[in-house]
């Protein structure tokens, strides 16, 4: 498969600022290092970086995220929202919603994980990386950064991702359709500008409600890892603050902050 088409992305566009700068290259370090660097010297709202492959693709706390070329979708896009910096869990969640959107559009039965996974099946097929810069109390800019494993096969999968591939799938092997890559970008950046607008213009409480629907998480008893710590209980949702809300068996209700999840 060749490179990205730039014009097959923006004739599929219906939004207003997002994707109306575009940058699409072949090879980047990181698209989030990439955006973060436009947006520091002022690229307006909207402006979407998309690479072809990533030599330094990252994941949350310093991880990695793997990023072949010619088969998948690595995408940021710059936002400027008049938003305290504490909020920033709800364009992860805002993203993921947008993600599992567009996913279902393309025939993938997905689901979300919190805080930043979209699953096809019980594996992971895509992750959401959200940066900021912080002014005061408030966010001067933030970055939503989206890897999406689309037209990898099993062989490709094995080969590219190593270790984590056992536990890795990508939208192809899911559905066992070929993804448009091009028609996939701009379908993710027009809901992404969607929910966006919603989320600026409604708040948090239709986003809880939209996440929560689309969750596999909810009902189920989990596992929360974060350094030496393992929580147990059944997942309930997310709170105003975005953390994840885990019922013990004692009956209390604990505030998971952040770790990896895994369903028991
Ligand atoms: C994430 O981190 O899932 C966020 C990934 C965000 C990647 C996008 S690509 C565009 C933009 N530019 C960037 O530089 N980043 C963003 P986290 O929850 O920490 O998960 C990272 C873990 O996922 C790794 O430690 C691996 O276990 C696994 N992983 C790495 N590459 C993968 C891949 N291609 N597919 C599935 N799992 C992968």
């Amino acid at each position: 498969m060749s490179l990205l088409d730039r014009r097959a992305i923006s004739e599929r566009l219906d939004t207003e600022s997002f994707g109306r700068t575009m940058y699409v290259f072949s090879e980047v370090g990181s698209t989030n290092e990439a955006a973060n660097e436009l947006a520091s010297n002022g690229a307006p709202h909207g402006t979407v970086v998309i690479a072809d492959s990533q030599t330094r693709g990252r994941g949350r706390m310093g991880r990695k995220w793997l990023s072949p070329p010619g088969c998948n979708l690595y995408i940021s896009v710059i936002l400027r929202p008049a938003l305290p910096a504490r909020d920033a869990p709800f364009i992860t969640f805002v993203a993921s919603i947008a993600l599992h959107e567009a996913a279902t559009g393309a025939g993938v039965k997905a689901s979300i994980k919190w805080p930043n996974d979209l699953l096809a099946g019980v594996k992971k097929a895509a992750g959401v990386l959200t940066e900021m810069e912080v002014e005061g109390e408030k966010a001067k800019y933030m970055v939503v950064g989206i890897g999406v494993n689309l037209n990898m096969t099993d062989k490709m999968l094995a080969a590219e991702l190593g270790e984590v591939a056992s536990e890795a799938t990508s939208f192809l092997v899911a559905s066992g359709r070929e993804v448009d890559r091009e028609a996939f970008a701009a379908s993710l950046i027009n809901q992404l500008e969607k929910r966006y607008t919603e989320f600026m213009s409604a708040g948090k409480g239709p986003i809880i409600q939209q996440w929560t629907k689309r969750c596999g998480l909810i009902g189920r008893q989990v596992e929360v890892c974060e350094g030496d710590s393992v929580t147990r209980g059944v997942a309930e949702g997310i709170n105003e603050a975005g953390h994840l809300l885990l019922r013990k068996t004692g009956g209390e209700v604990e505030e998971i902050v952040t770790g990896d999840v895994a369903i028991v």
